[in-house]
């Protein structure tokens, strides 16, 4: 069997590399070898020689982001996966299957065949409400609360591991979906590598029963300030489903870009779409790019959400389409940061004609049930006329059948049914925003100091922003969305959402710099439940997940807070093709 040069083979094995003691393995920063940050980008982007790793520790079951609901170990239940295993499925599992024979492949280098059975194996995944609650003494009874199969619900699952085999059972394929990433994760970290691997595929033995804390687990990218290729928001939506995300919120149009093809107002993209911020060529997606998004979400359950961003950063539009501006004068192009200068027209009836076709074909277009209509930053358009503006365009996005998702500037709009604001506040007391939560509205959380990933790190963080604070690991993680805005409890609030602004960020190296290590922070926010929130705890199991973004090929930053098992952090062991600038799609 070839083994993969990026094997985590060389470097002294650490006794116990998930220890929780605080200080272990906390490299002092900076360390000798361990680069300054802009050189950690550079050499991340070039993928460079690889980091000295430990060798493959065992994981134990709960070593998980996001945390578990629900574990009961079994030390002496452990399971080996060998070179026979086959994964059985009942039908409707089928494609989850597919996908996780999929991850284990390369680096077990074994066949993994999925057969069609309802019949026991060593790899067994059962979509069936009658499976799930398992044997009755399987979950002690302190913890089996929701060991009841029907409280799984639309996206939990029950993962059993025993000498004889990995049983995963859900009532719907999401659950499944979830359980399969459960068991990648429970693997030893050389199962991310992209070749085939000597190693023991151990997996722990034990009962998990888990399921979400919120229905709306999200990250946002930013594709308006700079445009990213179809592929690199591929790349993503798998770094959103590894944790359990279940949302991806693409900014898809702003001042420096409009980068969704609209076939009845062509030069949205045609002139909007060929800028972006520092003078690069821009892009924007076909209808074709756009449909392969989000299937291919739609294949690993996670929704797309689309952003029309109205009245305000606008400029792009109008540049292509001047009737819709205030002056009826087309602005230059933009490819600058600053925000709230652009605006439609909201007395001019051609403007609502624009948003109807626009709302419309995106929604068309779209699967999923949202379609966010932005409405942040309009500086220059007067309290009145927003407000008018804002509840004729929802009412144009309910004619779709969409629900409305817009930041939490709408809030002083009327409602409208199932509205969703997206509040990216720094100050957990907005009285405008709890007041639309009492008529009716619900909460997505993204506050600007804890969840916006554009934020840098540390004071030497070489891209992003600061205008919210410093966000570190901790800083990503110490916050509840249950209880965050005053006002709002904890049942309005529909899920956590974590915005990658792109005004600084070029690459999709540069993107998983600024996800990793805060995006599972907010992932675990997002799904486990409040009892199990624990710094100490989190980031020893973060520390973990070094390793396997190392031998994945995703970059991330060093973050001196995690007591990485490795010694050079951060940096891919082999190039991958994902770490160049990509070119944009014409
Ligand atoms: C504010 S947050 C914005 C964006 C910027 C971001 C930079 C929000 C809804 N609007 O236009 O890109 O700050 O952090």
């Amino acid at each position: 069997m070839p083994t993969n040069p990026a094997a985590p083979e060389t470097g002294p094995q650490p006794s116990d590399t998930r220890s929780t003691s605080p200080s272990r393995h906390v490299p002092a920063v900076p360390l000798p070898g361990v680069p300054a940050p802009a050189a950690e980008l550079a050499r991340a982007a070039e993928g460079r020689a690889a980091g000295t790793l430990a060798g493959p520790a065992p994981v134990r079951l709960g070593d998980l982001v996001p945390a578990p609901e629900q574990v009961r170990p079994d030390p002496a239940g452990d399971f080996t996966l060998s070179a026979d295993a086959v994964l059985r499925v009942s039908p409707t599992g089928r494609d989850v299957a597919e996908q996780l024979a999929g991850w284990l492949r390369p680096a077990t280098g074994f066949p993994l065949p999925v057969t069609d059975t309802t019949e026991d194996g060593p790899l067994t995944l059962t979509l069936s409400p009658a499976d799930v609650a398992g044997p009755a003494d399987a979950v002690p009874a302190a913890t089996s609360g929701a060991a009841d199969g029907a409280r799984l619900g639309d996206e939990g699952y029950r993962l059993d591991v025993t000498t004889g085999g990995v049983r995963v059972t859900a009532l719907t394929p999401a659950g499944l979906f979830h359980g399969a990433q459960t068991l990648r994760q429970l693997l030893p970290a050389p199962i991310e590598s992209p070749t085939a691997v000597a190693a023991r595929w151990a997996v722990p033995g034990g009962t998990i029963v888990d399921r979400p804390r919120f229905a709306y687990r999200g990250a946002m990218l930013d594709v308006a300030r700079h445009f990213f290729a179809v592929e690199d928001v591929l790349r993503v939506v798998d770094h959103l489903a590894r944790y359990k995300l279940n949302h991806l919120h693409l900014h898809l149009t702003d001042d420096q870009g409009w980068r969704i093809a609209v076939d009845s107002w062509p030069r949205l993209t045609e002139a909007g779409g060929a800028t972006e911020v520092g003078g690069g060529p821009g892009g924007w997606y076909t209808r074709d790019d756009y449909r392969r998004i989000v299937t291919y979400a739609a294949r690993r359950h996670v929704t797309v959400v689309p952003e029309i961003d109205l009245p305000g950063h606008t400029n792009a539009a109008l540049v292509a389409y001047p009737e819709l501006a205030p002056t009826k004068i087309a602005p230059p192009p933009y490819t600058g940061t600053e925000v709230g200068f652009s605006f439609v027209d909201p007395a001019d009836e051609r403007t609502y004609a624009f948003v109807a076709d626009v709302v419309g074909e995106v929604a068309a277009l779209t699967p999923g049930p949202w379609l966010h209509l932005g409405g942040d930053e309009a500086f220059k358009v007067p309290a009145g006329s927003y407000r008018a503006f804002v509840e004729r365009a929802q009412r144009l996005v309910a004619a779709t059948g969409k629900t409305v998702v817009g930041w939490h500037q709408l809030a002083p709009a009327a409602h409208v049914d199932g509205r969703v604001l997206q509040w990216w506040g720094t100050d957990g007391d907005d009285p405008q925003t709890a007041d639309a939560v009492r008529r009716g509205a619900r909460l997505i959380l993204s506050p600007g100091n804890h969840a916006y990933l554009d934020m840098k790190y540390a004071p030497d963080t070489p891209i992003g922003h600061d205008w919210a604070g410093l966000i570190d690991v901790r800083r990503a993680y110490e916050w509840d969305p249950g209880s965050h805005v005053r006002g709002v409890p904890a049942e309005a609030v529909l899920g956590v959402e974590a915005p990658l602004w792109t005004e600084s960020v070029t690459t999709l190296t540069e993107v998983e710099y600024m996800f990793f290590p805060r995006l599972p922070a907010v992932a675990e926010l997002g799904w486990s439940p409040r009892e199990t929130h624990d710094w100490s705890g989190f980031r020893s199991r973060l520390a973990a997940h070094g390793p396997r973004w190392t031998t994945a090929g995703i970059s991330f930053h060093p973050s001196p807070e995690i007591p990485w098992p490795h010694k050079n952090p951060g940096i891919p062991t082999q190039p991958t093709p994902h770490t160049r600038r990509t070119t944009p799609t014409p």
